[in-house]
C-alpha cells in the first residue's frame, strides 16, 4: 500500500526515516505491516513442521513395468500376491515420515478402491477375490502406525471415456474425490499432478479447479491441497529433489494460475517463490529413492545411497521446503528391503547429525543494527569444531530473513562461516568443520523489522 506523502511503500518510508535517525524505534509499528503479511495457516504449519513424507506409487504400471499406463490394462493384471500396507506405514515410522501419501489413480484411470464411478478398479482385479480395496488397507495402517494419510488422484486419465467430455468429467473427478474424502477418515494431503501427456491431437479437458479445490476444503477442511497452483501447498518446479537455494514461502498466485501451466516464469516462481508474494504456499519437494516412481525389479540396484538421502534433506528440508520421497512397492505389496535399510539408516544418520547442539544452554543476545537488520552473538565457552549450522524463522509470524551471515571466531578475526538468501522454517548449511569458540549471526537484510532467529550448531558428522 502506498504512502500517501511520499509515494515509497510503508515499511520504506518507516525505514528511511529511521536510517535517517528521525524515528526512534525501541518498537516499530510493525502491527501495521504484520495485518497484511501472509502467514500459513495451522494446517501448513503443521505440514511444514513434519518434515517428512513418504509417496507411495502403486498400481497397474507396478505389474506392466511402465512408468506411464496407457489405460487400457486390463485390472486382472493387478495381483499384489502379500499386500500389506502395515509394513510401508511401520517402515515409514520407524524413519521418521510423519505422512504417507499413495496414489489412488495415476494416470492410467485405474482406481485402487472399489469407486461406484468406473468398473476399471480392484473390484474387477483378483486382488482380496475382488473383494479388495488398497486405500482402505493404506488409511488403516497409517491410523494405526500414527501417520497422516494423504492421497494422489490424477486429473488425468486414459481410461475413462468422460475424459475430454469436460463438464462430465469434472463431474466424475468431484465424484471420485467426494467417495476418498468421506469413506476413509482424516485425510491430510490431496495431491493434484499437473501431467498431461496428450499430443497435439489429444483429448482436451478442461478442469474446473475452483469447483474441486472448494470440494476439498467442505470435505476434509484440514487437508491441505497440492498442486503447481497449491492453494496450499506448491510444487516445487524439479523431480530431482532440489528446492531453490533462495525459497520463499510466499508466492504471486497471478504467475502459476492453474496446474500444468509453464514457461520460466512459472519455474523461477515454484523454484524460488516471491518475497513480494501476496498468498502463503510453501514448496513441496517430490523426488524418488529409485530411479523411476514405480517399483520396477531392474532398478533394486539403483536404490539411492544413504549420503544421496541425507543430501536430499539437506536441498529440501534445509531450504525451507518438505520432503515428499516416494518409495514405491513391490508387486508383492512390500517396500522392498534395500529401500527400508537405506531409509533406516538416513534416520540413523540424521538423529546422530542432530544429537548435539552445540549452543545449548547457552545464552544469546539480539541487536537490532538498523530498521531491518540484526546481529546476535554466542560463546561456545571453548574452541570446539563446528560444520553445521541449523536455522529457523519463526513463520507463524511470516517469512522475513532476506540475507544472512555466520561467522565464527578463537578471539581474533572473524572469518565467514556460511551465508545466504532466505530462512525460512528451517536452512540448513554444511561446511567443512572449523574450530570455533564464538558464533555471530547477522541478519543483513530482512522484508521487514527481524524477529530472532532459531539457531543451532552442529559438528556436522
Ligand atoms: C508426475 C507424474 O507424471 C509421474 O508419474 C509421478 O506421478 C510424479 C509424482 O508426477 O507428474
Amino acid at each position: 500500500m502506498p504512502n500517501a506523502s511520499s509515494g515509497l511503500p510503508r515499511r520504506d518510508f518507516v525505514a528511511m526515516l529511521a536510517a535517517a535517525g528521525l524515528l526512534r524505534l525501541p518498537r516499530l509499528p510493525d502491527r501495521v505491516w504484520r495485518a497484511s503479511r501472509p502467514v500459513p495457516s495451522p494446517s501448513q504449519f503443521e505440514w511444514q513442521r513434519d518434515e517428512l513424507a513418504m509417496f507411495l506409487h502403486f498400481g497397474v504400471n507396478t505389474f506392466t513395468n511402465r512408468e506411464w499406463g496407457e489405460g487400457k490394462e486390463d485390472p486382472a493384471i493387478f495381483a499384489p500376491t502379500n499386500l500389506d500396507a502395515g509394513q510401508w506405514a511401520r517402515s515409514a515410522k520407524a524413519a521418521g515420515f510423519r505422512t504417507m501419501i499413495l496414489t489412488a489413480k495415476h494416470h492410467d484411470g485405474f482406481c485402487l478402491w472399489p469407486t461406484a464411478t468406473t468398473t476399471h478398479s480392484v473390484a474387477s482385479s483378483p486382488f482380496r477375490g475382488g473383494k479388495g480395496d488398497v486405500v482402505r488397507e493404506f488409511t488403516d495402517a497409517c491410523k494405526a502406525a500414527g501417520l497422516k494419510a494423504g492421497l494422489y488422484l490424477s486429473p488425468w486419465d486414459r481410461n475413462n471415456p468422460a475424459y475430454g467430455d469436460s463438464p462430465r468429467y469434472n463431474d466424475l473427478y468431484c465424484a471420485q474425490l467426494t467417495e476418498l474424502l468421506t469413506h476413509y477418515g482424516p485425510i491430510h494431503e490431496v495431491w493434484f499432478d499437473g501431467a498431461n501427456g496428450e499430443g497435439p491431437n489429444g483429448k482436451r479437458q478442461v478442469y474446473d479447479w475452483p469447483r474441486v479445490w472448494a470440494l476439498v476444503r467442505k470435505l476434509q477442511p484440514k487437508a491441505v491441497m497440492f498442486s503447481d497452483a497449491g492453494p496450499d501447498v506448491r510444487w516445487i518446479g524439479n523431480e530431482s529433489g532440489t528446492a531453490g537455494e533462495t525459497n520463499w514461502s510466499m508466492v504471486n498466485p497471478a504467475v502459476v494460475s492453474a496446474p500444468g501451466v509453464s514457461g520460466n516464469a512459472v519455474m523461477q516462481q515454484l523454484q524460488h517463490g516471491d518475497p513480494a508474494g501476496t498468498v502463503w504456499r510453501p514448496g513441496e519437494t517430490d523426488v524418488s529413492i529409485r530411479p523411476g516412481w514405480f517399483h520396477h525389479a531392474a532398478e533394486d540396484a539403483r536404490v539411492r545411497s544413504v549420503d544421496n538421502l541425507i543430501g536430499l534433506y539437506f536441498t529440501s528440508v534445509g531450504r525451507n521446503s518438505k520432503l515428499l520421497l516416494n518409495v514405491p512397492p513391490t508387486r508383492d505389496g512390500w517396500l522392498h528391503h534395500t529401500d527400508v535399510e537405506r531409509l533406516a539408516g538416513m534416520h540413523e544418520r540424521l538423529q546422530a547429525m542432530f544429537a548435539n547442539d552445540l549452543t545449548k544452554g547457552k545464552k544469546r543476545v539480539w541487536q537490532r543494527t538498523g530498521a531491518r537488520s540484526a546481529t546476535t552473538e554466542i560463546d561456545l565457552g571453548r574452541e570446539i569444531p563446528v560444520g553445521l549450522v541449523d536455522l529457523g524463522e519463526e513463520i507463524r509470524k511470516g517469512q522475513l530473513v532476506a540475507r544472512y551471515l555466520v561467522e565464527g571466531s578463537t578471539g581474533g578475526e572473524w572469518r565467514t562461516l556460511s551465508k545466504g538468501t532466505t530462512i525460512g522454517y528451517r536452512k540448513l548449511d554444511r561446511f567443512a568443520p572449523v574450530a570455533v569458540q564464538r558464533v555471530r549471526f547477522t541478519i543483513e537484510d530482512a522484508l521487514d523489522t527481524p524477529e530472532p532467529v532459531r539457531i543451532a550448531l552442529y559438528s556436522g558428522s
